[in-house]
């Protein structure tokens, strides 16, 4: 069995890995040049735990080759990224044009399985057409499926293997065939269905994440309206056996959630209000959170804000589409800002290497990423080198009694400033 992955990012580079190192033959294809040389050389240019181990592996048996062209092979899987415009609608320029490449490569009985998250009807209304021009009959010769990816970076290659699998062919021949290619490495369960319907699981799988996100950020901003604590209430609520609310925060960040649900939405305008809706509230939680910080700032003489947190979400170094850049950027216009980030590496204009140094005469301190590493810290030491004693935390990470034993006043999102005895002694007049 012979198999071409074409696009090496953080799906297909692990996948085709994987499908090496259990005896497939399989050539990677990338348009960059620079990571074929990497990966050529033996080195993988993403970070996930593991994956390096295994390339090293595969490369001994010589069970993968990289190059910027594809080759004839039994199967092609397609994995390269569909960017959202500035329109909120899907960029399938590199969908479009992988397909187109691998036309001259096909023959009859070949597979074709595109992994990108796509709008519905993408496998239907884009490749078929341009799969067509290979003369082959489409669902006879050519079998050609949607099977999207649901891992998680940095537990990828564990969810790679155990995530169950969904498979929509665009005939039950394509999907069995696909289904079939899976079992090399795949120990979840392997679900069928059609092609577009593949696409929709997908999507909604993230849109269901993003609906969720943005009831409990509307829940926070109840809570601050209502005077209780949504975190507290989210944890309680979540006691029920058939509830799951999500966790307030200060956006939503990152290329999936932030931008699955603008596909079904695009798909389908008049009908995803729900979806619209939710989208616009999730993307106004950095504006939210910058005006609790200029309400707060009132009257301060030139004030510096501490920003802990720069990554999209807890414990991983990836800013791109970080809530916290958007806030960070909105706030640098006003206000003498320092960063501070125990998991991003790369160089940002004001980011410190120490907490300390970043809260050094601050005015104020917000919490923007929920690392675990900010769960630890020691509010008695930062006080002291302070020049105020602020300190907004949107995702609940720090221990506030601790904060303000330590003579901090405590701000945070989808909390009552008015604390819960205060409220009992208006309720017990
Ligand atoms: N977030 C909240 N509140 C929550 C959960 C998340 O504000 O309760 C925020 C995070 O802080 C982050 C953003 O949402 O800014 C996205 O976080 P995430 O945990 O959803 O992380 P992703 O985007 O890396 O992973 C999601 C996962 N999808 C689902 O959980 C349904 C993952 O399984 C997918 O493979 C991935 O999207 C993807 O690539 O589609």
């Amino acid at each position: 069995m012979e198999l071409c992955v074409i696009g090496l990012g953080y799906i297909g580079l692990p996948t085709a890995i994987m499908f090496a190192k259990h005896n497939i033959h399989v050539h990677g294809v990338d348009v960059n040049q620079d990571v074929i040389n990497s990966l050529t050389s033996g080195r993988i240019h993403i970070v996930e735990p593991g994956l390096q181990n295994m390339l090293d592996d595969v490369m001994l048996t010589k069970s993968l080759s990289f190059g910027v062209k594809p080759k004839f092979a039994d199967a092609f899987i397609i994995s390269v990224p569909t960017p959202i415009r500035k329109d909120k609608r899907a960029n399938l320029d590199y969908v479009i044009a992988a397909t187109k490449s691998i036309v001259p490569f096909l023959k009859k009985g070949d597979l074709v399985v595109l992994e990108s998250t796509v709008p519905p009807r993408t496998v239907e209304d884009i490749m078929l057409p341009i799969l067509g021009k290979t003369g082959l009959e489409i669902g006879e010769d050519l079998f050609v499926s949607h099977s999207p990816e649901r891992v998680l970076p940095g537990r990828l290659l564990e969810e790679l293997v155990n995530n169950d699998r969904i498979v929509g062919g665009i005939n039950e021949l394509s999907s069995s065939k696909t289904a079939d290619l899976y079992k090399t490495f795949v120990k979840g369960t392997i679900h069928l269905t059609n092609a577009t319907t593949a696409e929709m699981v997908k999507l909604m799988e993230n849109t269901y994440r993003d609906v969720n996100i943005a009831f409990a950020n509307e829940m926070a901003k109840i809570a601050e309206q209502v005077g209780f604590n949504v975190w507290e209430a989210i944890e309680l609520a979540n006691c029920h056996p058939r509830v799951n609310i999500h966790r307030p925060g200060p956006g939503v960040g990152g290329h999936c959630i932030a931008v699955d649900p603008w596909f079904i939405y695009e798909a389908a305008p008049a009908s995803a209000e729900l979806i619209h809706k939710s989208r616009i509230l999730n993307d106004s939680m950095p504006e939210y959170i910058v005006t609790k910080l200029n309400r707060l700032l009132e009257g301060f003489d030139q004030p510096t804000i501490a920003i802990m947190g720069l990554a999209f979400k807890g414990n991983i170094d990836d800013m791109r589409e970080s809530p916290a850049v958007e806030i960070i950027e909105k706030l640098q216009s006003n206000y003498n800002v320092t960063l501070f980030d125990p998991h991003v590496k790369e160089n940002v204009e004001g980011k410190m290497d120490t907490i300390e140094k970043a809260v050094e005469n601050a005015d104020v301190i917000v919490v923007l990423t929920d690392h675990n590493e900010f769960k630890g810290i020691n509010p008695v030491v930062l006080f002291d080198s302070m020049k105020g004693d602020l300190v907004v935390d949107t995702r609940n990470v720090l221990d506030s009694d601790l904060w303000i034993n330590a003579g901090f006043k405590v701000h945070s999102l989808g909390k009552s400033s008015v604390t819960t005895d205060q409220l009992t002694v208006e309720y017990s007049k």
